[in-house]
This record gives structure tokens, C-alpha cells and sequence, in this order.
């Protein structure tokens, strides 16, 4: 897969894909990173990207030509079939949307910076626009970096071992179970009897009960779809520690 990201900031993306997995992936060949400079595509003497707001108002909007420009810039490289803005505005990334991009053969993130980008590039080039989630940054480099880790960890060959991405808490569903290494006994706290037996089938299925608990406690809401053996772990949970019942008013 190959991303193209447009941004003011090329350098805010070097550390974090040259790091770990990433790195590898792109050492690798499985993906390739390529950042452009939108000021490259400025024109004017000062290298001009944004501009005061139409109608007034604080703050600045990034201009349409030089974002036009770095966009077309990439069409020998890039099919421009999606084309996303990072922005707060956009649709959540969640890993249903990680998965569904990780299948396209190459994306587009345009980073903004100032309070946004003019309107009409979104109108015009914009396929999608997503928000990593409901708090404010300064603009889109960090967002994207978020993205490229997640679809890149669906590209077959990035995790060395795809059993640890299919049991993946957001892959499966629902949070992960407790995990635990050695020793044994640290400062008297022990790990659970039932990991340090070995009987697979009863690790198997402690674990699963511990995810149901957790995600019961934490993200009730992803307790959807369960199978039979699902909801027969949920019953015992339920009968070990029923949720405290919602005051009733009448
Ligand atoms: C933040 C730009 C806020 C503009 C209401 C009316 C990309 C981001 C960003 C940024 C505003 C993402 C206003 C989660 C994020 C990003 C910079 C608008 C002024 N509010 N995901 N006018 N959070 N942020 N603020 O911030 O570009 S994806």
C-alpha cells in the first residue's frame, strides 16, 4: 500500500515512521510513506498557505491553490480514489473504517493546520474526512500518523504473528482479558492459579470470561452479537457480581 500525506509539517511525521513496526513495514516494502510539503506548492514570493476568513472571525484558512496543486501533484503517483482530510468534523476512525482502508491500494491524508481548509476543497477533491476522536489538536500530522499505524497493521506481513491481531480487543469486539508474566508471587499478588496450570482449554476459557467481565465493567455497549457460549459466561459473571441496580423512582 502506498499513502501520500500532504502537510505543513513533513518533519512531525520522520520519528514515529522510522520506530518500531512502522519502520519495519517500510524498510520492508509493505508500505510506503511518502510526505509532500504543501508550502512546495505555493507560488508567491512569501510561499503564501493561508489566508484571513471570509466574513471575519480569528484565525486563518488554508488557501486553495496550493492545496489544489499538491493534490494533482500526486496523480502519476496515486489514484486520488480516496482522498481524506484529517479533521475534527470527520467521521470517527474506528477499526471497522481502519479495516475497510487498509484494502484500498493507496489513500491521501491532507493534514490542516490553522482553523481548517477552505470549504471548496472539500467540495471538490475531499473523498472522506475522519477525527481520530472527540478533543482538540492543532492539526492533522498526529491524526494521521494514528491512521497510517492502524491500517498499516492490517496489511498482510506487518504483525509477524496475525494470531496477535485477530485476538486483538477492537478486532474481536470486545476489551482483552488480564494478562500477566512471571514471577508468580511479586509482593504478594499472585497470578491466577488457572494460568500457571497449563490446562489450555481452561486458560481458553478463563480468558474469555475475563474479556466479557472487563468489557461488562468498562464498554458495556460492545456486548452485542454474543454466541451461546458468550452469553453462558456473561450468566455466571452476573451471578458472581449482578450490576447494582438503577435507582427506580417509583
Ligand atoms: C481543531 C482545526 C479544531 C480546527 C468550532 C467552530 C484532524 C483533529 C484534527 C483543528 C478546529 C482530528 C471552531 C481529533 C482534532 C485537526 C485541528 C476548529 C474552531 N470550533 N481528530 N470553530 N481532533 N485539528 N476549531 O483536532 O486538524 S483529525
Amino acid at each position: 500500500m502506498r499513502i501520500d500525506v500532504l502537510t505543513l509539517f513533513p518533519e512531525m511525521l520522520e520519528g514515529p515512521l522510522k520506530a518500531s513496526l512502522l519502520g519495519k513495514a517500510l524498510a520492508e516494502g509493505l508500505l510506503t510513506v511518502e510526505a509532500t510539503n504543501i508550502r512546495d506548492f505555493a507560488t508567491d514570493r512569501h510561499r503564501t498557505v493561508d489566508d484571513a476568513p471570509y466574513g471575519g472571525g480569528p484565525g486563518m484558512v488554508m488557501k486553495c491553490e496550493p492545496l489544489f496543486a499538491a493534490i494533482e501533484s500526486l496523480r502519476d503517483r496515486n489514484t486520488l480514489k480516496r482522498v481524506i482530510l484529517m479533521s475534527p468534523r470527520g467521521r470517527r476512525l474506528d477499526q471497522a473504517l481502519v479495516r475497510e482502508l487498509a484494502q484500498a491500494p493507496d489513500l491521501v491524508l491532507v493534514c490542516a493546520r490553522y482553523e481548517g481548509v477552505d470549504e471548496r476543497l472539500s467540495d471538490a477533491l475531499i473523498t472522506d474526512e475522519i477525527s481520530i476522536g472527540d478533543y482538540v489538536l492543532s492539526g492533522g500530522e498526529l491524526p494521521a500518523l494514528v491512521l497510517i499505524e492502524a491500517v498499516s497493521r492490517m496489511l498482510p506481513g506487518v504483525v509477524g504473528d496475525w494470531e496477535s491481531v485477530e485476538t486483538d480487543s477492537f478486532y474481536t469486539g470486545i476489551l482483552g482479558p488480564p494478562q500477566y508474566t512471571r514471577p508468580p508471587l511479586f509482593r504478594n499478588l499472585e497470578v491466577p492459579e488457572v494460568l500457571r496450570e497449563g490446562n489450555h482449554a481452561a486458560i481458553r476459557r478463563w480468558r474469555r470470561k475475563e474479556a466479557l467481565r472487563v468489557t461488562r465493567a468498562r464498554r458495556p455497549e460492545l456486548l452485542i452479537e454474543l454466541s451461546e457460549e458468550d452469553r453462558k459466561l456473561l450468566a455466571e459473571i452476573e451471578r458472581e457480581a449482578p450490576m447494582p441496580e438503577k435507582e427506580n423512582p417509583t
